[in-house]
């Protein structure tokens, strides 16, 4: 049962009432990016129409209302997973940088040759890539996690792949591909009984679980707006005072300095000393904005819709004959659901949905060794959010009915 009424929700999403030819759009790409209510995108307009200034920058009226628009959202993102205090969130244009950020900030300033960095099989490449460059650029080994055959982390060997060599354990906490949901209390502790940090790609889990840094211990998590109902480039990255402290700056420049001589510069302090330029500023307001919403609703009434109607599209896809990917328990997974249907390439099957104005996403999700683990190129992808419905599962599953019947012809 869904605690609040969708379609209140629904109505503060201009664009799900648009058509896709004479059909309306069922969005299920919320893993990809979630849309926007007009709450968000009013935050963000009228910041544009207001309050446009640079933050921390101008001492006349509209650059105090937008340094404190601006770092009201930093309050908010902070309050909303649990940090202890605001400079603790440094803003960034998503995961993929926050990522990045701890890779080149902390990685390539503390891994030397013989440290192991741990991360899984189930993540996203921003959750590889990085490690690979900040790896090889120090001497440290790359070590996975395996999966196990029903989508699962395989924590059977876990006593030898995490050991007093393991730095950084770095995981998601909610896979994309899979939907499943990492059990992030157990790795943690185990990580941080060895010595290692443990950094969280929070890109899926933040939009759809509470989440609670101070009662995790995480030292590192990584955040998207995009997929939360904010704007585009907004996001950030939480870590412990005393990591951010000891880690460098990955961008020089402008704010980002305390004082600057000819053969070198003094760093601004947390959180500044990461947000070199001319910053993401109507877009992390609009953050704040989705950051109101989602509280109104509540991330546990949040969690619960999403449990239902996961477990109705699992039940529903299943019963058409698709293969999913991922755990089948919807209490282990988030609502992004994998699936291969009869014998169809998912990108054929992505373009016919299309066609009953269906929109998923079909491809390889940015998670390769996924792919490469389960044997298949692609998959077709179905995800949820708060403002999709059961009657939207049953859009899809008629329409892949008519695809069926396309392909059997
Ligand atoms: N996944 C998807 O369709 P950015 O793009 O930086 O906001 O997030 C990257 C990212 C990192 N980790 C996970 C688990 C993710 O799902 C994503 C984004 C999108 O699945 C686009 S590939």
């Amino acid at each position: 049962m869904t605690p609040f009424d969708v379609q209140t929700v629904r109505a503060d999403f201009p664009i799900l009432s648009r058509m896709v030819g004479d059909r309306p759009l069922v969005y299920l790409d919320n893993a990809a990016t979630s849309q926007r209510p007009n709450q968000v995108i009013d935050a963000e307009a009228d910041f544009y129409r207001l309050h446009n200034a640079n933050a921390h920058r101008g001492l006349y009226m509209l650059g105090e209302e937008a340094t404190e628009l601006f770092e009201g959202a930093r309050v908010k993102l902070a309050a909303f997973v649990g940090a202890r205090a605001p400079e603790n969130i440094i803003f960034t244009r998503g995961t993929t940088e926050s990522m990045n950020l701890v890779a080149y900030g902390w990685a390539r300033k503390f891994l030397k040759p013989g440290d192991e960095v741990l991360i899984t099989e189930m993540e996203h490449h921003s959750n590889i890539v990085p490690w690979q460059m900040a790896t090889q650029a120090t001497g440290a080994t790359l070590r996975y996690i395996p999966l196990t055959d029903d989508g699962l982390l395989d924590l059977s060997d876990l006593g030898s792949l995490l050991t007093e060599r393991t730095k950084l354990l770095s995981v998601t906490g909610m896979s994309n591909a899979l939907g499943t949901i990492t059990p992030l209390a157990l790795l943690i502790g185990a990580a941080h009984a060895v010595g290692a940090l443990v950094a969280v790609d929070g890109a899926q889990m933040v939009p759809h679980l509470a989440v609670d840094v101070e009662a995790l211990d995480v030292d590192f998590l990584a955040i998207s707006g995009h997929k939360m109902l904010a704007p585009t480039a907004s996001g950030g990255l939480y870590a412990k005072p005393e990591i951010l402290e000891a880690m460098d700056p990955m961008f020089g420049g402008g704010e980002m300095i305390r004082e600057v001589f000819h053969d070198h510069a003094t760093w601004n302090t947390v959180p500044y000393k990461f947000e070199a330029g001319t910053m993401q500023i109507a877009q992390q307001v609009g953050l704040g904005a989705a950051i109101d919403y989602l509280n109104a609703l509540g991330m546990d009434a949040v969690r619960a819709h999403e449990l239902d109607i996961t477990a109705y599209a699992l039940r529903r896809l299943e019963d058409a004959g698709a293969r999913i990917f991922g755990p089948m328990n919807a209490e282990d997974r988030g609502g992004a659901v994998s699936f291969w249907f009869k014998d169809v390439h998912p990108h054929d099957l992505a373009t016919i949905l299309n066609e009953d104005g269906v929109a998923i996403r079909a491809g390889h999700h940015c998670a390769q060794l996924v792919m490469r683990r389960y044997g298949v190129p692609a998959t077709a992808r179905a995800s949820f959010y708060i403002y999709n419905t059961k009657e939207e599962v049953d859009a899809l599953v008629d329409a892949l009915a008519r695809a069926d019947g396309i392909f059997t012809l």
